[in-house]
């Protein structure tokens, strides 16, 4: 790891950083239970288990004051109506924020606090999106044909908290309506 300050390129197209040090693929398999249309689900996954996202990170020790970086690179397509996301989770330290900054591609974050609150964000080019610390987070990559991309940084204590989402789902989903991204209430989301 390194032991002295250090600096790398980001490509501002969205590219591959100039250095990394893990990589890690989530395929449709590792979302069971979150897509809306679990038929849809089931007969994609019969097919093939697709790559959905892409993560390069770069190695800090798991300690309070660093910071973790990377990007993410979330592929297009959708699970019936539904567009290709990350898993989404809440920090496990819940107090501790993160900011994102998009390079390239289109798409909603999808956010809320343990009380319920949500708001959605629209990624953009050139905009960052600031997760406040408590907020539970999604990226939903919304262009039919390219990749969603951006440049994610975190304290590198504040651990990933995915089993609340994957047994409640997000309180809100992105799904297309008449070819428009369009924000719906999950119907299958549980409060228990
Ligand atoms: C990001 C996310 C990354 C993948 O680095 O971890 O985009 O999303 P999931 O972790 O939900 O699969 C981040 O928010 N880190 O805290
Ligand atoms: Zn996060």
């Amino acid at each position: 790891m390194r032991s002295q300050p250090f600096t790398y390129e980001l490509p501002l197209s969205g590219g591959l950083p100039s250095v990394w040090d893990s990589h890690t693929t989530r395929r449709l398999s590792s979302m069971k239970g979150q897509y809306l249309d679990q038929a849809a689900y089931e007969t994609m996954l019969a097919r093939e288990d697709t790559l959905l996202y892409e993560v390069y990170e770069i190695k800090r020790p798991e300690a309070a004051g660093e910071l973790l970086q990377g990007i993410s690179f979330i592929h297009p397509g959708k699970v019936g109506d539904e567009y290709f996301m990350t898993k989404g989770h809440f920090h496990q330290i819940l107090d501790t924020g993160e900011v994102y900054y998009c390079l390239s591609g289109q798409g909603l974050m999808v956010t809320e606090t343990p009380e319920g609150d949500t708001q959605v964000l629209e990624f953009r080019p050139g905009r960052v999106l600031y997760v406040l610390p408590r907020w539970a987070h999604r990226s939903v990559n919304t262009s039919p044909t390219e990749d969603l991309v951006f440049y994610f940084v975190y304290p590198a204590n504040a651990g990933h908290d995915y089993g609340t989402i994957e047994q409640k789902g997000f309180r809100k989903l992105v799904v297309e309506r008449d070819g428009q991204p369009t924000v719906i209430d999950n119907p299958r989301w549980k409060p228990g």
